[in-house]
């Protein structure tokens, strides 16, 4: 292939501005525009459009791991259904949401429209299962890009077929709402669902952790050692301390069986570097640091499954710093799940 990754790529060109179609790249990215739930501010729908756009400026001589791309990534076509989906859902969620999801179980409009969403939710997880089944079952590598977090269950759940493995889980959020505002498929439940609906998920390590429901702190407690919450304040204390961030990594990676699943929520890293993403919560990860957890769980020998990230969203006014940091995190996840693979 006389491609040339020095060169500016061209506008048309794919994710990172590489060359490779689906069929011949060993790692695939699955975008999936839906935020319909998305509680605060929306926006996250246009996350894979605007990573994809972003990420042809990245370098992709990458220091830690060097050449990931040669193996062959692409994303896939953005598919117009799941906008159309997405759109309506959304429509339908919004009376929802205004309220709260306060909904009285006599206001039989605001019940039919909140069984509607819940229907077009479970709609999009089988569409995703089956998206991550196809290409696994072409021997592809597969990543999810959101949309808001609700997205990867179907891709979790398919994962699951193949056997154990444990949820590398970065958010400000525990995400383990039991159906917020009503929602099952929400972006706060996606882990709730996850530990309840997914059994061959046996461990959730959670990290970056500052923003709680008691509820949520009791479902942690009740879990078992199953979820394991490693809360920003905590971290940020052990940091403060004096404590090195690589032990704290090492930590971190241990209680992880051999295989994992990473889900990134973009606000699991400080708001600075999301500015625009649905819930940012101040504290959270530097870029490096992130970096870091993901170097040390492949250096630990952890075999990366799959991934999602979520919760990107460019700004209004086409301000393309999210989607910037959001792609440079997307080369980081592809090339160190690459790596996990080899040797
Ligand atoms: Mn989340």
């Amino acid at each position: 292939m006389s491609y040339d990754p020095d060169q500016a790529p061209l506008a048309t060109a794919g994710l990172f501005g590489l060359p490779f179609t689906p069929e011949e790249a060993q790692l695939v990215i699955v975008p999936v525009p839906w935020d319909a739930t998305t509680s605060y501010r929306a926006g996250t729908a246009n996350g894979p459009a605007a990573i994809r756009a972003a990420s042809h400026q990245l370098d992709l001589y990458d220091v830690e791991f060097g050449e990931a791309w040669r193996a062959g990534i692409a994303m896939l076509d953005i598919a117009d259904d799941i906008a159309a989906w997405n759109h309506d859902a959304r429509e339908d969620a919004e009376p929802i949401i205004a309220v709260g999801g306060r909904i009285d179980d006599a206001d039989a409009e605001l019940q039919h429209l909140l069984a509607r969403v819940n229907t077009a939710s479970e709609r999009l997880d089988r569409r995703v299962y089956a998206e991550v089944d196809a290409l696994l079952a072409k021997g592809k590598l597969v990543g999810i890009v959101g949309g808001d977090h609700s997205v990867p269950f179907g891709a979790i759940e398919r994962h699951a077929q193949d056997g154990a493995f444990g949820i590398l889980h970065i958010d400000a959020h525990a995400d383990l709402r039991d159906a917020y505002e009503g929602f099952v498929g929400s972006h706060a439940s996606i882990m709730r669902n996850v530990m309840t609906r997914v059994p061959g998920v046996t461990k959730l390590v959670q990290v970056g952790i500052r923003d709680l429901a008691k509820s949520e702190a009791d479902f942690i407690a009740a879990s078992n050692g199953r979820i394991v919450t490693h809360f920003d304040q905590k971290l940020a204390e052990q940091k403060l301390d004096g404590r090195s961030w690589r032990a704290i990594c090492d930590d971190i990676v241990a209680s992880l069986p051999p295989r994992v699943y990473v889900s990134f929520d973009i606000d699991g890293l400080d708001p600075q570097l999301c500015p625009h993403t649905g819930t940012p919560v101040p504290g959270g990860l530097s870029f490096q640091e992130a970096c870091m957890l993901l170097r040390q769980l492949v250096a630990h020998g952890r075999r990366i499954i799959g991934f999602d990230l979520n919760e990107v969203a460019p700004g209004p006014d086409g301000d393309e710093w999210d989607a910037n940091v959001g792609a440079r995190i997307l080369y980081k996840l592809c090339g160190w799940t690459l790596a996990s693979r080899r040797g």
